[in-house]
């Protein structure tokens, strides 16, 4: 496990590792919010963080950076902007790389079906949701969106459930 933090509550799991994941404007505008969220929650992930919100131009900007040369950066960030995003942050044992198999491949043609892109998509620009790609991103994309105050350290009843530990 590569990310560490401390929960408050005692006798509870000491690590976690944390992922941050946006359902883009396309999927808001097409009702398809209940079906991405219940993907990650089934799964046995959890949500400490969730907010619908309007993104700016300088958040897509510094959300998108690395592209900022590629010649569908324009399009990406008027993309982003253009209606509210869910943005969230989920919790558990391997959850970036897992996330990102839910997610599925980049371009939704090329998507497993059963990944999120799999089964609703059609176009790279529209791929309806987006995960951070490495435990390190994670970090930077979850203080990038979110306040500490707006994450809540939580202990679901059905922990010993999911984990032997
Ligand atoms: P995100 O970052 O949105 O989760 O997507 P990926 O991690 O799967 O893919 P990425 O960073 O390579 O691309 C970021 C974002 O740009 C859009 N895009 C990408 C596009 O519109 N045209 C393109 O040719 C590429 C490569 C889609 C996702």
């Amino acid at each position: 496990m590569s990310d560490f933090y401390n929960v408050h509550s005692p006798g509870v799991r000491q690590t976690v590792e944390r992922t941050f994941i946006a359902i883009k404007p396309d999927a808001v505008q097409r009702g398809l919010i209940g079906q991405i969220i219940q993907r990650f929650e089934s799964k046995g992930f959890k949500l400490v963080g969730l907010k619908l919100m309007s993104v700016s131009k300088e958040l897509a900007e510094a959300h998108y950076g690395e592209h900022k040369e590629r010649p569908f950066f324009g399009g990406l960030v008027s993309f982003l902007t253009s209606s509210p995003v869910v943005a969230m942050v989920w919790e558990g044992d391997g959850v970036v790389a897992s996330a990102r198999k839910i997610i599925g491949a980049t371009n939704p043609l090329e998507s497993a079906p059963g990944t999120v892109r799999g089964d609703f998509g059609v176009s790279i620009g529209r791929n309806l949701i987006h995960g951070s790609d490495a435990v390190e991103t994670a970090q930077k994309e979850i203080a990038l969106w979110f306040k500490e105050e707006e994450l809540s350290a939580w202990t679901p009843e059905l922990t010993g459930w999911l984990y032997e530990d």
